[in-house]
């Protein structure tokens, strides 16, 4: 397999002006034939040849000029077709195709779902459509004819407008579409099926009516009202924060069942997995409606940043993901509440990408090569690319912020650019430099930064000692010093913040309150490797508040004590810190009791932990949400990740020994909590009622680890009264945690109240796949062979083998079985979906943070993979990076 690098950039050779498709879709074979306006490249020399991407393609004809070209004029191979010597100037390109998307399982390219015919182009799956110059930097207007049988495919839809529709001879009909705005072939789109449509509409700023129409099959359509909502929403906002305006008359979003990522933001024709649109309070949960209200909202943003400004290639994916993600973000931020959608989206960050950066797959959020493209979309381009657009945020404030956005689409709209652009912009923008900021984009791996901080009361002076360390990654060995915005906030013995007045460096004084208004938090520019900070006129010694909001995407290592943490769990008026001060001693407390595992000492929980989350969970004046978050230990991944020797029995039966101690000792008020959040009122989606959801359900599991008769009857109960799928899957999580006769009838129970419902379903096996009960592989060894599972469903791939790979104490089992299990579904799995493959095998990767026994079950799986006969290049990549 051929490894493509970045410093190997070249623009294309030819410019594609116009483009147009027309495709015959038929039972056996479809036809496609692309006429293209060609013309010569910027750097492209007169003689250069034509190459064109192709793949699993038939080629049948193909013409320059309306001449069918002579077998010695061009030359196809599996991957390309060249034409040798194209004319000079501009040409007319003619290229028929023959392709077979019944047969398509990779559900990249044209492939059917469920009987319907869609797309999925991104990132080269252009090029199992037709021959094409399938890159980013080649953009064009087009035109999509399609043709099918009306009766079969009565809905047919393209990009842009549709133009001409009418019936043809035989049963047939066809529809013309036409994109007015210039794009890459990654974003085209086809769909042609039985479908039935919600409709809306929205006025845009300028008074421009925007038709929106969310297809789907008719049984489904009541359950898209959600995600209407979601959408009028995202165009509102994005008006209102961004001053962004749709720029067609029509919207659509097609939902399929079949698909490899979340959702796909083709122009003006987003497509989407189920999971992600269809929603009603009986069969999705607070969870599934945030999620929808989050992608509906990611993939709408996209036609700004994505669609009308592109990436240049492949390694700047993140110029549009990163920032996309950081919009989506803010937009549920806004609409929901902010302290708690941080937590999330942090919590997200360590659970799955720190360990990525700290891996055999490490990468910077822009990649310096990849084998398979597939393989970057990742949670390191994608939530730490977020990152990295919010610290510009953080530094340039929300209105310095909208310049650079400003200044970014005023320069590039209808442009393919590179991260040094936007970076141009936010900088040109704010009249700003920001050394070392770059360095975000290249060094992978995640810095740590260390604080120290001392009180000199003779002088009033508070000085913040601070060093950054960046690790080795693999290829990277050495790292230089990033830009890190460190945002602090300096607090007094009341547990109020004191107004910062000036701070010193590098002997460089800086007064803080410019417009004569107190400043309470403060953004330092961490830029060197070891930078000292000293605040002035602070009159008596203050706990630090540190790294406020999360201001950089950073490991901490401050000198808090235990005193200092429980005080700011307790005080700190910046609510993420307030919750990370009470995860930094939860993380503490559980490695501490780690250690006493391995050496089989009684497990002692600290009283001062039950005692601060006892308080936080009486205390009324807190968001319900936050509690739920703020008494929710850091999850078993997290602890193992700072362990030298990852050791998941030690981890697994300290974070349930806390689990259960806790319960037991905050018994009461947990019961409390359960029982004084019922609700009898209709479900809504609004943050009060989700928020009150959370904390019950968060209590309620607590409660259940137990396992004594009068909770289990308190679940049951729940269960049984449940009017939301919130609720009742909450109570029956919560049931299922204990082995036994209870678990296996709720687990019946719910399978056949819902076994018509295939999202729901889906719920169902990630449940038990994801469970830790003492050797679980039997159980999800068999659930591959349920009647439900289907290995070709992507969403039911990630449910139950995802799901698996997920639960420590069973994928990491000490017999191997885990591995075993994954090693055989891997290889079965890359003949179908190579891309969803890769994402399971990906599983691997951390194979040598285990002890030694660990490392050889695993190790053997993955070599067991790599030397596989045809195994795709994704997995392959993955494999053998990991083996490296
Ligand atoms: N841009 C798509 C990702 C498609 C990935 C294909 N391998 C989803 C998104 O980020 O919006
Ligand atoms: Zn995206």
């Amino acid at each position: 397999p051929k490894e493509i690098f970045l410093k190997d950039y070249r623009k294309p050779d030819y410019l594609f002006d116009k483009v147009d498709l027309q495709f015959q879709l038929g039972e056996e074979k479809t036809i496609v034939t692309s006429k293209i306006v060609v013309s010569p490249g910027a750097e492209g020399s007169i003689s250069a040849p034509l190459v064109l991407h192709g793949c699993d393609l038939k080629l049948l004809s193909i013409k320059v000029n309306g001449t069918e070209l002579k077998g010695e004029e061009y030359t196809v191979d599996s991957r390309h077709l060249k034409v040798s010597t194209p004319p000079a100037g501009v040409f007319n390109l003619e290229i028929v195709t023959e392709i077979y998307p019944q047969l398509n399982t990779s559900l990249e390219g044209l492939y059917k779902s469920t009987g319907n015919f869609c797309t999925q182009c991104e990132a080269e799956g252009f090029r199992k459509i037709t021959y094409f110059q399938d890159r980013p930097d080649v953009m064009a207007k087009y035109t999509c004819r399609i043709e099918a049988d009306k009766t079969l495919y009565p809905v047919l839809l393209s990009n842009g407008n549709l133009i001409e529709q009418g019936d043809l001879e035989g049963g047939k009909h066809f529809a013309l579409w036409e994109d007015p705005f210039k794009k890459p072939s990654y974003l085209f789109a086809l769909v042609a099926g039985q479908l039935g449509c919600r409709e809306d509409s929205f006025v845009t700023c300028s008074g421009r009516n925007v038709t929106l129409r969310i297809w789907t099959p008719a049984q489904d359509l009541p359950k898209t009202a959600h995600a209407m909502y979601s959408l009028k929403a995202a165009m509102q906002w994005d008006e209102e924060v961004f001053g962004l305006e749709y720029d067609l008359n029509l919207f659509n979003i097609v939902v399929v069942p079949d698909f490899n990522m979340g959702a796909m933001e083709n122009k003006s024709l987003n497509i989407f997995q189920s999971r992600l649109v269809l929603a009603s309070p009986e069969t999705a949960t607070d969870g599934d409606y945030a999620a929808i209200l989050g992608v509906v909202g990611h993939e709408y943003f996209h036609n700004w940043t994505g669609n009308r400004v592109t990436c240049r290639d492949w390694f700047q994916l993140t110029l549009k993901e990163g920032l996309t993600v950081f919009r989506d973000q803010e937009f549920s931020s806004d609409l929901g509440c902010r302290t708690v959608k941080r937590i999330a989206d942090v919590s997200k960050l360590r659970i799955y990408q720190f360990p990525q950066d700290a891996g055999p797959m490490a990468h910077p959020i822009r990649p310096h090569s990849y084998i398979k493209m597939d393989n970057f979309y990742t949670v390191t381009v994608y939530e730490k690319g977020a990152e990295v657009v919010r610290m510009y945020k953080t530094m340039f404030g929300a209105s310095g912020f909208r310049k650079g956005m400003d200044l970014y689409f005023q320069r590039h709209d209808g442009q393919a650019v590179t991260c040094e652009d936007f970076y141009a912009a936010m900088c040109d923008a704010n009249n700003a430099q920001l050394p070392n900021f770059l360095q975000w984009y290249s060094q992978a791996g995640t810095p740590t930064v260390k604080v120290s901080s001392s009180y000199d009361p003779s002088s009033q002076t508070f000085s913040l000692k601070l060093s950054q360390e960046v690790p080795p990654t693999p290829g990277q060995p050495v790292k230089e010093p990033m830009f890190i915005p460190v945002a602090v906030g300096l607090v007094d013995s009341t547990g109020k913040d004191m107004p910062l007045t000036s701070v010193c460096s590098d002997g460089t004084l800086q007064t803080l309150s410019s417009d004569g208004k107190p400043v309470f938090t403060t953004v330092l520019q961490f830029k060197k490797k070891e930078e000292e900070f000293i605040f002035k006129n602070v009159p008596e010694k203050p706990v630090p508040s540190l790294l406020r909001g999360y201001s950089a995407p950073v490991r901490l290592d401050s000198d808090l004590s235990e005193s200092d943490l429980f005080f700011l769990l307790a005080n700190d008026s910046d609510e993420f810190n307030r919750w990370e001060a009470g995860q930094v001693l939860a993380r503490k407390l559980m490695l501490s009791l780690v250690a006493d595992f391995q050496q089989q000492k009684t497990l002692i929980l600290n009283p001062k932990f039950v005692d601060g989350l006892r308080s936080i969970l009486r205390n009324t004046s807190l968001d319900k949400e936050f509690i739920a978050k703020a008494i929710t230990l850091p999850g078993q991944g997290e602890i193992m990740d700072m362990m030298p020797v990852a050791d998941p029995d030690a981890v697994h039966a300290v974070r349930n020994f806390i689990k259960e101690e806790l319960a037991l000792q905050l018994k009461d008020d947990l019961r409390a909590a359960v029982t004084s959040n019922r609700s009898s009122e209709a479900y809504t989606f609004n943050h009060d009622s989700m928020a009150r959801r959370a904390l019950k359900n968060t209590c309620l599991a607590y409660l259940a680890s137990l396992n004594e008769p009068d909770v289990t009857e308190l679940a049951l109960h729940e269960y049984k009264t449940a009017t939301n799928m919130t609720e009742q899957f909450a109570a029956l999580a919560a049931l299922s945690q204990n082995p036994g006769q209870v678990r296996e009838d709720a687990l019946l129970d719910f399978y056949n109240k819902w076994q018509n419902d295939y999202l729901v379903v889906s719920k169902w096996f990630a449940l038990q796949a994801t469970s830790d009960i003492p050797g679980n592989v039997v159980n999800v060894q068999k659930l591959l062979s349920h009647p439900a599972f289907d290995m070709r469903n992507p969403n039911k791939v990630y449910s139950l083998i995802g799901g698996f790979c997920g639960s420590p104490v069973n994928f990491h089992a000490k017999d191997g079985s885990g591995y075993k299990f994954l090693g055989e579904v891997v290889l079965q799995l890359d003949k179908i979906n190579p891309q969803v493959a890769s994402r399971m095998v990906s599983a691997f990767s951390r194979w040598r943070r285990y002890d030694e026994t660990r490392q050889a079950l695993a190790k053997a799986q993955l070599e067991m993979i790599v030397s596989a006969n045809g195994l795709s290049e994704n997995v392959y990549e993955i494999a053998s990076k990991s083996l490296a």
